[in-house]
């Protein structure tokens, strides 16, 4: 599929796993449909890149509703990035492509313990990672960043918008066109910090550098980006008493695979200049 205006080329990528020089991975036909800011894109590319392997990057539009053409939809019938295309098959949603990737190349860089128990309790954290931190996250994006592209719409507009959505109606109908009221903001940040410190007791139990001990694994770049995000938007005072989650920040952003996966652009703050501006002031979150 190129219908997308934005379609690039073949990435480039450099090998960026965390097990140094070794035999480049096999060539593969891999498509990664997605889009600049979405975290559960940023997961992805995130995974592609530490595995050394190249992918045809689609960038979809998500406010001019790329996402729900017809020929999206027949990949992933829920309209929502990231989609991965192998082979001409495809594979959706964030969490199953990171593991899909992992099973069709385990090495070099394993993601994943081999253990069947180690590998349960990394499911689990992931599960808990996309029910309680990754939805909060959504909340104070859009009110901060999202919601100018819907206030310009007619009621009927906004209606047929959410109506269009097999994914995000109700989320986007809650938020509305003046943003979602202070309660829900309010339970959104809550849960923020319950991620938060749920990866706080992650790492204090694994000893670090990661969430499972000394391999970064799928767990980290699940939650990867929502942190990334919450500093983006001045949420990092949540962990002022966890040092050992900004000691996990520095040292994935210094994995060479977050530099090709946060592209410019990729930050709320690169795309939304003006956010800058309220975060100094302090009026934000
Ligand atoms: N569970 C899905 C969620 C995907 C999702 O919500 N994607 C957002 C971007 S992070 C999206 O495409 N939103 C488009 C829309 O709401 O129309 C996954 O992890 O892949």
């Amino acid at each position: 599929m190129s219908a997308f205006s934005k379609t690039q080329g073949e990435t480039a990528n450099l090998g960026a796993g965390q097990s140094g020089t070794q035999t480049p991975p096999p060539a593969m036909d891999l498509a990664l449909y997605n889009a600049p800011q979405s975290t559960c894109s940023q997961r992805v590319r995130f995974v592609l890149h530490a595995k050394g392997l190249g992918f045809q990057e689609h960038r979809l539009d998500l406010f001019k509703g790329d996402q729900l053409r017809p020929e999206y939809l027949a990949i992933n019938p829920n309209g929502v990035v990231p989609s991965l295309v192998h082979d001409g098959a495809p594979v959706i949603d964030s969490a199953v492509i990171m593991e899909y990737v992992e099973d069709i190349l385990p090495s070099p860089s394993p993601l994943r313990p081999t253990d069947p128990r180690q590998i349960a309790r990394m499911r689990a954290m992931i599960r808990f990672i996309d029910e309680v931190p990754t939805p909060a996250i959504r909340v104070p994006s859009y009110n901060l960043a999202f919601l100018p592209h819907f206030q310009s719409m007619s009621d009927e507009e906004f209606q047929a918008l959410c109506d269009s959505k097999p994914l995000r109606r109700e989320f986007l109908m809650k938020m509305g066109r003046t943003g979602f009221p202070k309660e829900e903001m309010d339970e959104a940040l809550s849960r923020l910090q319950r991620g938060v410190d749920r990866m706080a007791g992650w790492l204090a139990e694994s000893g670090g550098p990661w969430l499972m001990g000394d391999q970064l694994g799928l767990a980290d770049i699940a939650i990867m980006p929502v942190i990334v995000r919450m500093q983006d938007i001045g949420l990092s005072h949540m962990w002022r008493d966890a040092p050992q989650i900004a000691d996990w920040l520095s040292a994935i952003q210094a994995n060479p695979a977050y530099a090709l996966t946060y592209y410019h652009g990729s930050l709320l703050t690169e795309k939304y200049p003006h956010l800058q501006a309220r975060l100094r002031a302090g009026t934000a979150a």
